[in-house]
């Protein structure tokens, strides 16, 4: 060939660019920062190219860790977490957190390669032969797939508007193996991305809804604010302790809603919870769904006096879904928040005197029943014991996020630890789904820099276990400590029959610990809380990834935790 031929070769090839990049300029053009994924056939040069260019891209041992991580992530920044796969089996795995971030309601992009279309739809047993459309479709909030290069940046910016506007949640993007090395005339291409203008727009709730509400809750005698995690997710957190101050109406924080104002504020009734709502009045619900968790909004745990509703959500299929809505308002958080904030005026009535005293003096009642069980030096440990050392810490460390997972070891937790800033606490969610733990460290890590503490039970570890190698291998501020009972609930079941184990016990004495040793970080096993409490300020403070098998009483724990009765009985009666 020819010199000049050459040249002419070179500068067509200059001019030209191809999905690979396509897909990095359209990604990098709208903010993302970060991929959360795992590598493999056809996306693992997309996935060295989106690092070479400047993207964090963060590789996992199993998807739905990477998936659970770009969830949380979405979260905590209300901007899509994008999580990366390869075709079937990948994105199989990535799909359990692309329908765990739409029941959750935070924004997350699951993007996976796929297998030839022509081949996949003739199902002529392509690798990885999977239809991933189709399938990811009633898992989330909305499916596009991508087969032409020109047609990349119309699709990323679609991904990126379904997955936050509105009510956020998950959406799948799929990319055939094909389109990533299709090329096209650079200039067009550059032409053909789209930068989305304000991806999640102010949904302004009407006047009329603002008014009905604020009477509703100027004639109640004993109002109740409940803050869910829709709430903490809308960053409006001045707003919102300007409405729960000005109203001086006590607050009920959901799980993750805890800290949105911190735990120990005069108003929260955390641990008045039963009294509260069996006995409220009114009910003023910010981002928190009626649903399992609030019992339906009926039933024994609300009382016999009627109630009231008041619901403030972005999606206004929520209203009415389990029991009437008094006052309904539609819109995001932060413009209803702001819109009530406008219309309280100077002369807002607070709430009778009765009622206050009626929830603080239960409130205090509880913490003070607590205080002793916190304080024990126990040999083995127990829950009580373990979680007052750690209670400490995080009063020490309030810009420290805590992750937690499993069953007493969730709910105790949960109780126990208060929190004091916004969007510090973040757990298994809606689903009381096992296996958020290490993702989630990874993706909070990752996000906000700040340092990690995981509170996880030994079963609930389990589920992501092996992420402690990503966690050293990236070198991430992350503890974990794992509440160790030997089982799930507990660790004491016998099999009736036969000499396997029972169903719920693992190995006795397994040391945890051990793990990360493997990998470089520090293992410490702790006996009492004493230990825990040293092992725990050591790892925090140093920053390096630790794990700490902490010791409990394998009698500690109940069946499932809080939630006992939701487990089935027979109809039969026993004889
Ligand atoms: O007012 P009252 O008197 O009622 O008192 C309340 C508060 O007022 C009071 N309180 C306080 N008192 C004093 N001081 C303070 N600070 C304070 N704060 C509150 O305390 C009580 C209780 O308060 P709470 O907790 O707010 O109220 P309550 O009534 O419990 O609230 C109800 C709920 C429903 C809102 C709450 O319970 C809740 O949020 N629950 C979530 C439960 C949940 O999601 N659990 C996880 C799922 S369990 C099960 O499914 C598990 N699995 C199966 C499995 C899952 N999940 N996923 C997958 C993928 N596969 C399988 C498994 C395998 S758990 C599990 C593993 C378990 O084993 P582990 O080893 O991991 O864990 P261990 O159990 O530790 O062994
Ligand atoms: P929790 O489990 O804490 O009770 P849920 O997940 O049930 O919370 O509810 C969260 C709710 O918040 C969802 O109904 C969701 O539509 C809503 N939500 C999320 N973000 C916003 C927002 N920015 N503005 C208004 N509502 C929101
Ligand atoms: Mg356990």
């Amino acid at each position: 060939m020819s010199a000049e031929l050459k040249n002419t070769d070179a500068s067509a090839e200059r001019e030209m660019t191809d999905g690979f990049h396509l897909i990095i300029d359209a990604l990098k053009m709208n903010g993302v920062e970060t991929i959360y994924g795992v590598p493999g056939i056809p996306i693992t040069d997309f996935g060295r190219m989106a690092q070479a260019e400047g993207i964090r891209v963060l590789s996992f041992r199993h998807e739905q860790n990477a998936g659970y991580a770009a969830s949380i992530a979405g979260y905590l920044t209300k901007k899509p977490g994008i999580c990366l796969t390869v075709s079937a089996p990948g994105f199989l795995n990535g799909l359990t957190a692309l329908a765990h971030a739409t029941t959750n309601c935070f924004p997350m992009i699951l993007i996976s390669g796929s297998s030839e279309r022509e081949v996949v739809d003739l199902q002529q047993g392509d690798y990885e032969e999977m239809d991933q459309l189709a399938i990811a479709k009633p898992l989330c909030k909305a499916a596009y797939r991508v087969l032409h290069a020109a047609d990349i940046g119309i699709g990323i910016a679609r991904a990126i508007r379904a997955a936050v506007s509105g009510r956020p949640g998950g959406v799948y993007l799929d990319l055939p193996a094909k389109l990533f090395g299709q090329v096209m005339d650079a200039e067009a291409g550059r032409k053909s991305l789209v930068k989305v203008i304000d991806a999640a727009p102010a949904q302004i709730p009407s006047p009329n809804s603002i008014k009905r509400a604020l009477e509703v809750l100027r004639n109640a005698k004993k109002p109740l604010i409940i803050l869910g995690k829709g709430a903490s997710y809308a960053q409006a957190d001045d707003d919102i302790k300007a409405l729960v101050e000005k109203t001086g109406v006590p607050f009920l924080p959901m799980s993750m809603g805890k800290g949105l104002l911190p735990d120990t504020h005069p108003q929260c009734a955390g641990a008045a919870r039963s009294t509260v709502l069996a006995q409220a009045d009114v009910v003023m619900l910010i981002g928190a769904r009626l649903n399992w968790l609030l019992s339906h909004g009926k039933g024994k745990t609300w009382g016999t006096d009627p109630k009231k509703f008041i619901h403030i959500d972005i999606e206004p299929k929520e209203m009415d879904s389990n029991v009437e809505i008094a006052a309904p308002v539609v819109g995001d958080i932060g413009s209803c928040v702001a819109a009530l904030l406008a219309g309280l005026g100077k002369d807002f009535p607070q709430p009778p005197a009765e009622w206050i005293t009626t929830v603080t003096s239960k409130r205090d009642e509880n913490v003070a029943k607590m205080a002793p069980r916190l304080m024990n030096n126990n040999n083995p440990m127990d829950y009580h014991g373990a979680l007052g050392v750690l209670r400490t810490i995080v009063k020490e460390r309030p810009d420290a996020i805590l992750v937690n997972e499993g069953a007493n070891a969730l709910d105790l937790t949960r109780g126990i630890i208060d929190m004091y800033q916004p969007r510090k606490r973040i757990d298994v969610g809606t689903w009381g789904v096992m296996g958020i733990g290490m993702g989630y460290a990874v993706g909070a890590a990752i996000e906000t820099g700040k340092p990690v503490l995981c509170i996880e039970g030994d079963s609930a570890f389990g589920f992501s276990g092996m992420e402690i190698e990503t966690i050293c291998r990236y070198r991430l501020p992350v503890c974990v400590v794992i509440f160790n009972n030997d089982g799930i609930y507990r660790g004491t079941d016998v099999n009736k029959a036969g000499t396997d184990p029972a169903t719920t016990v693992f190995v006795k004495g397994a040391r945890y610990d051990k793990m990360i040793e493997a990998f470089g970080g520090v293992g410490v096993n702790a006996t009492t809380p004493d230990e825990l409490k040293r092992a725990v300020n050591a790892a925090m403070d140093s920053g390096k990834p630790t794990l700490i098998n902490a010791v409990l009483d394998p009698a500690a724990g109940s069946e499932s935790g809080r939630i006992g009765n939701l487990n089935p009985q027979s109809a039969l009666k026993k004889k």
